[in-house]
Formats: structure tokens, C-alpha cells, sequence
């Protein structure tokens, strides 16, 4: 296992020790290459797995049976959502301990044993377990190559008895990252039927979508968006894969709260080529916007739609880099772009705001962006820091982080400071809001051991603006907490993190320069705004999302024939129509 996680270039492993690993991180650590990272708890563990997946292309984690693989499977889930190859290995009982009718702690108390391993299957691209030494091999490898092919995360389990027990040498790493080949036919066909459809095109579009990195598209379609010379928009989990300071960029397309004159761009078009596109009700604000689909040449990560005809064993990155070869600039194609320009009033800093005043959103995030260089990593947590990421404008280096598909807030904590691990020598500025905060704050104590310098702008408005935006209730409203004071208690005698409460622009820029200055350790900055001080885009986005409201009510739920009466909650009756 330690050579392969060697060999696959990973410099690190995510681990919280248990009773069932113990022998196996032993083991892992023989190998020097690959260096052991602490975390808190196992859902952390997976999540800080995940952003160093982000930053490194995979990345590894060890965990203990049932008590820590349950809660990793929560980030083993994101990354599947998010398309990471994360390996998350998990130690588990001895071999003999089933046929011995040993009921053992940290299960069930039952005498199965592969509840966990059927559990994975269902959140990972491969889940296997070894229960013989001479198998390892054979398994572990198994399960890499299934991560690098499908981008996705695996489960590998090893039984404690068998940590330590002697198996065959792993041979050279042959194939284990080699990704599968287009079928040559179909994708001849598919770049064909694609470059006819943009051919033909007057007002064509090309946008960014997710799964872009993930399999390894990014560059291929900057070349086709040079090829073809149109307009170019990202969806907002693909900002920062093409470049914002490219004369061809448009902006972020997000359906109806679309950067400034995007959107208009995008659904007028008379072609749209979407690479590794998710249109979901988020990204749809509610399904009310989405490029027509007679129009989209859709990209996915291993098959093609155009015209109506799917070309499967199409993947991503071959397709966009065939096509980049085979599309001709149509001069026309720039007439978008032109439209594009001539509405774009000069773009207006934003007013600096009186520096004494109560700190606003927009002050907060006027400042925030003066600390973005071409060397930051921008990282933000589902909630308004979304909206506010989405509107901050990247220079060219500059990379962002999002979790959006799988939206598990508290992620962005851990995911930091996996990022971190990777990434030591990027700028990593992170934007949190206090109720995401508060589920996985404890990973801030492992920035604090590691030395990391990372930058934390906890937006503090007194609870989750973003439901209160979807749907308004007591559920919104959270304990505060002394969010910078925290940075003392993590830090305790042996560490370097600062904590800075900002309730003005002058304490907001003092906390800034202090947390650029310090190079030992992270900066947590709160930032106490209003609870009703949230982007404009939230305002509209959030009301815009399907909710389970009376009319859907009545229209989803068909009572039983034998109900003649059905009491609402709120007291209130109402007849079966
Ligand atoms: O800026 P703001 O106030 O919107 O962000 P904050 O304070 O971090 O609040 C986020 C609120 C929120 C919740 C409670 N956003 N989504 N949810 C639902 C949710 C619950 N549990 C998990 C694990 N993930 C979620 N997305
Ligand atoms: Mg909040």
C-alpha cells in the first residue's frame, strides 16, 4: 500500500489512528515519502483527503473500522459528487475473528462483518476488501486504477491481522494512471457532428462546467475556445478553469444571477458547447434556466451529445482536444463578444466605505479582494460566501475552490487545510460563513500544528443567511461564539494562529495586514456583518429553489382513496380536491 500511494505521487495521507489500524499506519510509516498528516475526526480526515485531491489531482486517507469509516463515508460521498479520486482505507476485524464467534467493539455487536464494505460500494467507483495477504496486491491495485479512470473515490479495507503480513512486491506501476482511450470511430464521428453544429453557428457560446479538471479538459478546451474564438462562460463550480483576465471571458453563468450580461450571452446563443456541464436545481436557479438542449453540445465525461445523437466511449479531454484541432475561427464568432463588450458599463470599483462605519458585506468583500494575487487559492463554503466568491474577480493564477454539487457546509474547513498540505506555497484564502463554521472548526487546530498560513474570513452574521434567504424560520438562528477567540485555544502554548473580530473597514484592514505578514501560522479573521446583509444574487437565487410549498403540497400529495380527511401540521384541515 505505501509503495503504491508512493508511486501514484502522493506526498501525504489523511489518518486518525484506531485500534483496527494501528499495525497498518506503522506499516505506511516505513515509507518516508509519504508523510502521515493528523486530523481531528474522520469526517475531517476525508474532507482534508478531498481538498488535497483538489490541489494534487488524489489523495489518500486511513481510517478506523465502523466508529471513524462511517463518518469518513460523508466526505467519501463528496468527493464522489465532486469527482475526486480519494482512497480511503479502512482497517477491519481479523480474518479469523467471524469463524472464532468473536463479537468485537466498534461494531454492531453482531457477528457481520461487511456491513461497511457493502456501504462503500455505494459511494465509491470500487470497494474492496483483502482477506488473504497474497490478494493485497492484486486489490490495492484494483482499486487505484478504478480512482484514476473514473475520477471518483474507493474503498480499500484491510483486516488488522494482515496489516503486517508478508505479500508479493508490487511491481512497476505499468498502467495504474493510465486513463481509458476514446473509441476512434466515435470520437472521429463526435468531433465531426460537433464541428458542423459550430460551423454553422453565428452566435456560438462555450461553457465551463465542473467536470472540466476532474478529467483533465482544461487545457484542451482553452485551446478550443482559441480555435473557435467565441465568448467564453464558466458555470460556477468551474471558475478559474479558464482564465478571467482571457479576452474571450464572459463571466459566470448562473441562470438568472449570472455575472453582469452573461447570462443574456449564454441563452441567446445559437450554439452552446458545455464541457463536463451538472445542470442540477442549484445550478438552474430552480430549473428556470439552462442553455437549450436541441442547441448544447454536451460533454460528459466519457460520451458526447450533439444533435440529438450520443457518442459514447467519447472522453472529455480527447473530444475537446480533437475538436480544438478541427474547428476553424468563423469570423463571425467574435460578434457576441463584441455585444458582450459594448454592455459592459467600465467597471466600477466598488466605493470604499466609510472606514469607521459597522462593518457591511461589501466593504468585507472589497477588502477580501485586494488579498487575492495570481498566487491565491480561493476557497468558499456553501452559504452567501458562494455568491460573494462567485462576484470576486481571479487574476490569472489565481485558483478557486468550491464545493457545490455535494453543498456539505462545513467542508471548506478541512478541504482548507488539505489544500494547504498540498499547496504550501500558494496564498490560501478561505470564506466562511459562522453556521459552517461551527461543524468542523476543530480542523483549525491542525493549520495551527502544521504551521499553515492560512487565511480565515469567518463571516459572522449570526446564523444560516442562506436558508433564511431559501426559507425563513427559528432554525436559522445559531449560538454565537467568540469565533477569533478560538484561535487562542487551538493555538494553547504550542502553536502560532491569530484571531481579529473586524466590526469596521479600519479593523478589517489592520486584521489584513496583520494575517499577510504572518507566515507561522493561520489568521482567523471575523467579520461581524448584518444577518440580513447578504448578496443580491442569495436574495434572488435562494427564493427561486423548488420548496416544499402549499401549492406543491397539494399537487404531490395524493391521499390515500380510503383518506377522507388529512390534518396539516399547522392544525389547519384541508379536503382531498
Ligand atoms: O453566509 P451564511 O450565513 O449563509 O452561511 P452560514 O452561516 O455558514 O450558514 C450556512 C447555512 C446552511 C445550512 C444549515 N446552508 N446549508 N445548510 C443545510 C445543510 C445542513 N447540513 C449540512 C451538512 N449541509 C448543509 N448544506
Ligand atoms: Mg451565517
Amino acid at each position: 500500500m505505501a509503495t503504491r500511494l508512493d508511486q501514484i505521487g502522493l506526498k501525504h495521507h489523511f489518518v486518525v489512528a484506531g485500534d483496527y489500524n494501528l499495525v497498518l499506519l506503522d506499516q505506511l510509516l516505513l515509507n518516508e515519502n509519504v508523510k502521515q498528516v493528523y486530523c481531528c475526526n474522520e469526517l475531517n480526515c476525508g474532507f482534508a483527503a478531498e481538498g488535497y485531491a483538489r490541489a494534487h489531482g488524489a489523495a489518500a486517507c486511513v481510517v478506523t473500522y465502523t466508529v471513524g469509516a462511517l463518518s469518513a463515508f460523508n466526505a467519501l460521498a463528496s468527493a464522489y459528487a465532486e469527482s475526486l479520486p480519494v482512497i480511503l482505507i479502512s482497517g477491519s476485524p481479523n480474518t479469523n475473528d467471524l469463524g472464532a464467534y468473536h463479537l468485537l467493539h466498534h461494531t454492531l455487536g453482531t457477528l457481520n462483518f461487511r456491513y461497511q464494505l457493502e456501504m462503500a460500494r455505494h459511494i465509491t467507483c470500487e470497494a474492496v476488501a483483502v482477506t488473504h495477504p497474497e490478494e493485497a496486491p492484486y486489490l490495492i491495485d484494483k482499486a487505484i486504477r478504478a480512482a484514476f479512470r473514473n475520477r471518483k473515490p474507493v474503498y480499500i479495507e484491510i483486516p488488522c491481522n494482515l496489516s503486517g503480513a508478508l505479500c508479493s512486491a508490487p511491481g512497476p506501476r505499468a498502467s495504474l494512471l493510465d486513463l481509458p482511450e476514446s473509441d476512434p470511430v466515435s470520437l472521429a464521428a463526435a468531433v465531426d457532428a460537433a464541428t458542423a453544429v459550430l460551423r454553422k453557428a453565428v452566435r456560438p457560446m462555450l461553457l465551463a462546467g465542473p467536470r472540466l479538471r476532474s478529467y483533465g479538459g482544461v487545457e484542451a478546451f482553452r485551446d478550443l475556445a482559441e480555435a473557435v474564438g467565441c465568448g467564453v462562460a464558466v458555470m460556477p463550480s468551474a471558475k478559474g478553469f479558464f482564465p478571467e483576465e482571457h479576452e474571450q471571458y464572459v463571466g459566470v453563468y448562473l441562470g438568472s444571477v449570472s455575472s453582469p450580461g452573461c447570462s443574456a450571452l449564454v441563452e441567446s446563443a445559437d450554439a452552446v458547447l458545455a464541457a463536463g456541464p451538472i445542470f442540477n436545481d442549484y445550478t438552474t436557479v430552480g430549473w428556470t434556466s439552462q442553455p437549450a438542449v436541441s442547441k448544447t453540445i454536451h460533454v460528459d465525461p466519457d460520451r458526447v451529445h450533439v444533435a440529438g445523437v450520443t457518442y459514447n466511449d467519447v472522453f472529455l479531454n480527447d473530444f475537446l482536444a480533437a475538436l480544438a484541432e478541427a474547428a476553424k475561427k468563423n469570423p463571425r464568432n467574435g460578434t457576441t463578444l463584441l455585444e458582450f463588450r459594448r454592455t459592459q458599463l467600465e467597471s466600477a470599483l466598488p466605493p470604499t466605505a466609510d472606514q469607521d462605519a459597522p462593518l457591511t458585506r461589501a466593504e468585507m468583500c472589497r477588502q477580501v479582494q485586494d488579498v487575492i494575487d495570481p498566487n491565491t487559492t480561493l476557497i468558499v463554503e456553501t452559504g452567501d460566501s458562494w455568491f460573494n466568491g462567485f462576484n470576486m474577480a481571479l487574476p490569472d493564477g489565481a485558483r478557486f475552490e468550491i464545493e457545490m454539487q455535494y453543498g456539505h457546509i462545513g467542508w471548506s474547513v478541512p478541504a482548507t487545510f488539505g489544500y494547504a498540505v498540498a499547496a504550501p506555497d500558494r496564498r490560501i484564502v478561505l470564506m466562511v460563513g459562522d453556521g459552517s463554521f461551527q461543524l468542523t472548526a476543530q480542523e483549525v487546530c491542525q493549520m495551527v500544528r502544521l504551521k499553515l498560513p492560512v487565511i480565515i474570513f469567518l463571516v459572522n452574521n449570526r446564523g444560516y443567511t442562506i436558508e433564511v434567504e431559501i426559507h425563513d424560520g427559528p432554525y436559522n438562528n445559531i449560538k454565537n461564539w467568540d469565533y477569533a477567540g478560538i484561535m487562542a485555544v487551538f493555538s494553547s502554548s504550542d502553536g502560532d494562529g491569530r484571531g481579529f473580530r473586524a466590526t469596521t473597514g479600519k479593523e478589517l484592514a489592520a486584521a489584513i495586514q496583520e494575517a499577510v505578514a504572518h507566515e507561522t501560522g493561520p489568521t482567523l479573521i471575523e467579520c461581524t456583518i448584518d444577518r440580513d446583509d447578504c448578496t443580491k444574487q442569495l436574495m434572488e437565487w435562494g427564493p427561486g429553489l423548488p420548496q416544499l410549498t402549499d401549492e406543491l403540497l397539494r399537487v404531490l400529495s395524493c391521499p390515500a382513496p380510503w383518506t377522507v380527511q388529512q390534518i396539516r401540521l399547522d392544525g389547519a384541515a384541508w379536503r382531498p380536491r
